[in-house]
């Protein structure tokens, strides 16, 4: 491939394991409703928007409710969850992973964020990991959520490279299938059997060196 300029990062699951807080809250709001979440539940959710979740929620207990009331129950769950993040401390980031933004800035090589969570900045405040990014693009700036590029587009946009000149990072099967539709190269965080459309797999960013980014 063309030299990398730049690396975009997916935040729950890749950055920090925040998808334990979105299932507390979820779950929270499935047992006011009458019905169980479960963990294994909770794996449908992760990377996908907040509302689109909550439609998977509702279809898993069964329930029925008028837009006005998805809106609240969001907008409730997301108070619950604001509520767990508010507590996230620096030793929550994903091991190896401040290594890394650092290797990549010693290197010249340009970061950004690709997440669907509107409480990004909120996370990469608490975690200090906010002067590691050239540019924040998150759930708050894109209309359209994973498998659609448009977050990781905007994020080469924003940093003015090419989309061929930039590596993804990501946890999701919906966001590896984003980064390819971007024409970008897609590096899976996890196990190959979920991320089997990635170029590389990895289980996490612990010793992870620069050869990476060699495709
Ligand atoms: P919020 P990512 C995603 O983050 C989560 O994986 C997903 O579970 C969540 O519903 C979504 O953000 C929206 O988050 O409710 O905070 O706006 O993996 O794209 O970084
Ligand atoms: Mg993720």
């Amino acid at each position: 491939m063309k030299e990398v300029k730049a690396c975009l990062f997916d935040l729950d699951g890749v950055i920090v394991d925040t998808a334990k807080y979105h299932y507390l809250a979820w779950k929270r709001l499935s047992q006011e409703l009458g019905f169980d979440f479960t963990e294994e539940d909770n794996e449908r959710l992760k990377g996908v928007s907040r509302m689109a979740s909550l439609e998977i929620l509702l279809s898993i207990g069964q329930v029925v409710v008028s837009e006005e009331e998805k809106l609240s129950m969001a907008e409730k769950k997301n108070k619950w969850y604001v509520d767990y993040i508010s507590k996230l401390k620096e030793d929550e980031i994903l091991p190896g992973v401040k290594e890394f933004l650092t290797l990549l800035r010693e290197n010249g090589i340009k970061v950004a964020l690709g997440s669907a969570s509107k409480n990004s900045m909120l996370i990469l405040e608490n975690l200090k990991l906010i002067p590691y990014f050239d540019a924040i693009i998150d759930g708050n700036k894109v209309s359209k959520a994973k498998p659609d590029p448009e977050v990781f587009l905007l994020g080469a946009k924003e940093l003015g490279v090419n989309a061929e000149e930039c590596v993804v990072f990501e946890d999701a099967e919906a966001g590896i299938e984003a980064a390819k539709r971007a024409n970008m190269k897609a590096v899976g965080i996890g196990s190959i059997d979920v991320l089997n459309k990635a170029d590389k797999v990895v289980p996490g960013f612990k010793g992870i060196r620069l050869e990476i980014l060699e495709f």
